[in-house]
Order: structure tokens, then C-alpha cells, then sequence
């Protein structure tokens, strides 16, 4: 008998050896059907192994797929991926030049966001992880500099210094405050979705986990809860194939799909091409669909690929080959889109090219408006007592007393620092 032995996943590409993406099974754009709403969980099962795809190579929208979305819509939506894109690239610079401390980057995944935030409806509550800021830059009413003042914890921070950069918070906009405890999103959404139902309200949920986090026990326990209740949850899996360092088979995505995790646990589940922008946005008004009709939760499995850093702490160049996105066979969501747009007559290069100059310079004076609020580097922080307030409805003794010993041993500190007059 031969020695037992364990599996240990090999990576699919390594610095100087290009990935070989052929584990990712790509079906054809337009090959996949289209069930209706109200279809069985087993019935989706083929769904989960195959990848629901709606722009073909030469951008046309085919198959059953393919959404009954305007013109319009699709234009502000590619608008808003150049929008997310420059934010991004212009706060990468940012965190370099050391004006804020700590940055992450969704590029190479803007579709799924900003697409899935077209299929949902004022009140609707997403539960993001810290790569979704596209439900935020897709929704205009959140001014671009507000999100930059959360970045430096200046004196305008909405969220007064008390998350991370990046952590936002958004309540009139269906933006759970993100939680660095990955994993908790997908548990908080279905509780979240159930006590809706309890209610008797109309709103859904809308929870998101990564590949990797995939293998935490929130993420088991909260399709459990939400097959056995049925609840009026969308419960999304980004599969952009690493988890910092680590690639997606090491959480278990070799041989099988994340898709196929909410099979087995009763859930109607569907694989997407997370690159396209019209498969996102079907698939999402799909399951929309179907909660807000009561027919229980949808596990979509976004496929899609991190084209930069995971965060300004991560060098991918270690641990992956450099160009590996120019080989992704899903492309980049924004030249697909673009490539779509173009086809029907709705877009140029002229107009591409004039739009991202324009965004870049929105982008720019967004950040030059934020920056004169200060930032954490020259003292112009929320006020010390903001630390103290909002955690009980009335503030307790014992608070209070530690507010005023704060207070005082701060003051103390500025005099010493001026002179050493107390
Ligand atoms: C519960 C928990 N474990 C570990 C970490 C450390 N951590 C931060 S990001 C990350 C990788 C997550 O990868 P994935 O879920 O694939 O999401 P992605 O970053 O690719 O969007 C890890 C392990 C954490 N924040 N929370
Ligand atoms: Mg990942």
C-alpha cells in the first residue's frame, strides 16, 4: 500500500511562468439558458458549473442573457467603471505620496458593483466588502471628496476617524459600514434579509465575500440560515482568482466551483462572467427578482480576475507572473463595454478619451476640495471627544469620565508641546 499522502492545490502561474487560466471553463457568450425566477434549486445546478455570459468577442449581446438595458443606462454605467478606475488610480498616487495611509484598488472588477447596483432599489442594503466602492461611485449623491475625507480621517470625515481607510459607511445609501472581519458581511446580510421578511418590508439584501473568505464558517452558516428561511437575500462570491497572496484553489475552488457551495446547501446558484458588464447586471436583476417574489436566496459566483495589488501592503510581482491580467480570457470590463457601446453606434474613442480626461479632473479637484480639510498627517482630525460620543444613546459615567481625563491629558500634551506652560 502506498503512504498516505495529502493534496496541496499548485498555483496556476508563478513570476515568469504565465498562468494557465484553462481551470476557469469558460462557456461561450450566449451559450447558457435562462431559467425562469421561479425555477427549482436543483435545476440551477448546471448554471453553477457554467459561466453566463452575455457580450460575445466582438461585443455583441447574445443569448438569453442578454438585459433589456438602455442605451442611457449602459453609458452612465461604463462612465461610472472610468469613474471608480481614475478614483482608484489618482488615490494609489495619494497612498504612495504618503497623503493617506492605506489604499485598495477594484480594478479589473468594476462590473460587478456598479452593474449589480443597477439592479437594486432605493432601501436595499448591501453588506460590501472593501472592494464594492463602485455601489458607492455608481450612486451619484456620494461626492467623491466625502469618500477622499474618510480616507485621510480628516475634520470632514463622515465616519469621524473611526474605521480605516477605505472602511466606508453609508447608510442612506445601502452601504453597511465594512467590516475588516471578513466573512461577517455574508452573515449580517442574511440576518439582515431575514428580519426584513420578519418585518413584513420590501427591502432585499445584497451580501459580498471573496474567494478566499469563502472558506471561513460565516460564510457556511449563513447559506444555511438563508436556504433554510428563504431568505430575501442576493449572496455574492467575487472569484478574482487570489486572496492577497494565495490563489483561489487553495480555498477550495479547484475541481469544483463557488457556485456549486450553494447547490449543496439548497440554493439556487448561478456562475456570471464578473467582466460583463450585461451578464452582471441580468444575473443580478435575476435574483433580485427572485427575493423580492419570496423565492428565497441566489448565490451568484462573479468570475473575474484582481488586476492590481490587493492592497498598497501587497507586491503581487512576488508571488504571480506581472501581465497575467493581458491574458485573463475574461478581458477588462471597461474595454468590453466600451467595445459594446461602440458597436451600437453609443460610444467612441473621441468620447472615451474625453470622458476620462473629464473624470481625471473631477477626480483631482475632488481630492484638492478633500485636502483642505486637513488629513490625519497635520492634526486635523474630528475632535477628541467624537470618540466618546454615539456609542450609547446617553453616555454612561464611566464614559464620561474617561472623556474628561482624555481630554485633560491632551491638553496637557499641546502645552508641553508649546512650551512647557501647563
Ligand atoms: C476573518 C479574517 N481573516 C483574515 C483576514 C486577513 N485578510 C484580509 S484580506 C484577506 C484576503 C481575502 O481574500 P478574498 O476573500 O479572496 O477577497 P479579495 O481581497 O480577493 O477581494 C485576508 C486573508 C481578515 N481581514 N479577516
Ligand atoms: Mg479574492
Amino acid at each position: 500500500m502506498a503512504p498516505l499522502r495529502l493534496h496541496v492545490p499548485e498555483p496556476s502561474g508563478r513570476p515568469g511562468h504565465p498562468s494557465d487560466f484553462s481551470y476557469l471553463h469558460v462557456s461561450p457568450a450566449g451559450a447558457v439558458r435562462r431559467p425562469p425566477v421561479d425555477t427549482s434549486v436543483p435545476d440551477t445546478g448546471d448554471l453553477a458549473w457554467s459561466l453566463v455570459r452575455v457580450l460575445d468577442d466582438e461585443g455583441r449581446a447574445v443569448g438569453p442573457w442578454a438585459p433589456a438595458l438602455g442605451t442611457e443606462q449602459l453609458r452612465r454605467g461604463l462612465r461610472h467603471m472610468l469613474k471608480t478606475r481614475a478614483f482608484d488610480a489618482r488615490m494609489l498616487i495619494a497612498q504612495r505620496q504618503k497623503k493617506i495611509s492605506f489604499y485598495m484598488q477594484c480594478l479589473g472588477e468594476e462590473a460587478i458593483a456598479i452593474a449589480h447596483a443597477l439592479a437594486l432599489r432605493p432601501g436595499d442594503m448591501c453588506f460590501p466588502t472593501y472592494r464594492q466602492q463602485g455601489l458607492l461611485v455608481a450612486r451619484d449623491d456620494i461626492p467623491l471628496a466625502e469618500l477622499m475625507c474618510q480616507l485621510m480621517s480628516n475634520e470632514r470625515d463622515p465616519i469621524k476617524g473611526r474605521q480605516l481607510p477605505v472602511m466606508y459607511s453609508y447608510k442612506r445609501a445601502g452601504f453597511f459600514s465594512i467590516s475588516g472581519n471578513l466573512a461577517t458581511q455574508f452573515i449580517q446580510a442574511v440576518g439582515w434579509a431575514m428580519a426584513s421578511a420578519i418585518k413584513g418590508d420590501d427591502k432585499i439584501a445584497s451580501g459580498w465575500i471573496g474567494d478566499g473568505s469563502t472558506a471561513e464558517a460565516d460564510f457556511h452558516n449563513a447559506l444555511t440560515f438563508a436556504h433554510v428561511y428563504r431568505a430575501p437575500v442576493i449572496l455574492n462570491v467575487v472569484n478574482n482568482q487570489y486572496a492577497i497572496s494565495s490563489f483561489q484553489a487553495i480555498a477550495g475552488g479547484e475541481a469544483t466551483t463557488f457556485a456549486a457551495r450553494g447547490i449543496g446547501c439548497g440554493i439556487a446558484s448561478l456562475r456570471v462572467d464578473g467582466n460583463d458588464f450585461l451578464a452582471v447586471y441580468a444575473a443580478s436583476a435575476w435574483a433580485a427578482e427572485r427575493a423580492r417574489s419570496n423565492l428565497g436566496p441566489t448565490l451568484i459566483e462573479w468570475v473575474t480576475y484582481r488586476a492590481g495589488a490587493h492592497s498598497t501592503s501587497d507586491d503581487p510581482t512576488r508571488y504571480r507572473p506581472a501581465d497575467d491580467w493581458t491574458r485573463f480570457p475574461l478581458g477588462d470590463p471597461v474595454v468590453r463595454l466600451k467595445q459594446h457601446l461602440i458597436g451600437q453606434g453609443a460610444w467612441s474613442e473621441a468620447e472615451h478619451d474625453a470622458t476620462q480626461k473629464e473624470l481625471e479632473a473631477e477626480v483631482t479637484a475632488a481630492f484638492k476640495e478633500a485636502q483642505s480639510h486637513g488629513s490625519i498627517l497635520d492634526g486635523h482630525i474630528p475632535p477628541l471627544a467624537t470618540m466618546f460620543e454615539d456609542v450609547y444613546k446617553d453616555m454612561p459615567p464611566h464614559l464620561h469620565d474617561q472623556m474628561r481625563q482624555a481630554a485633560a491629558e491632551h491638553a496637557a500634551h499641546a502645552a508641553a508641546a508649546a512650551g512647557g506652560q501647563p
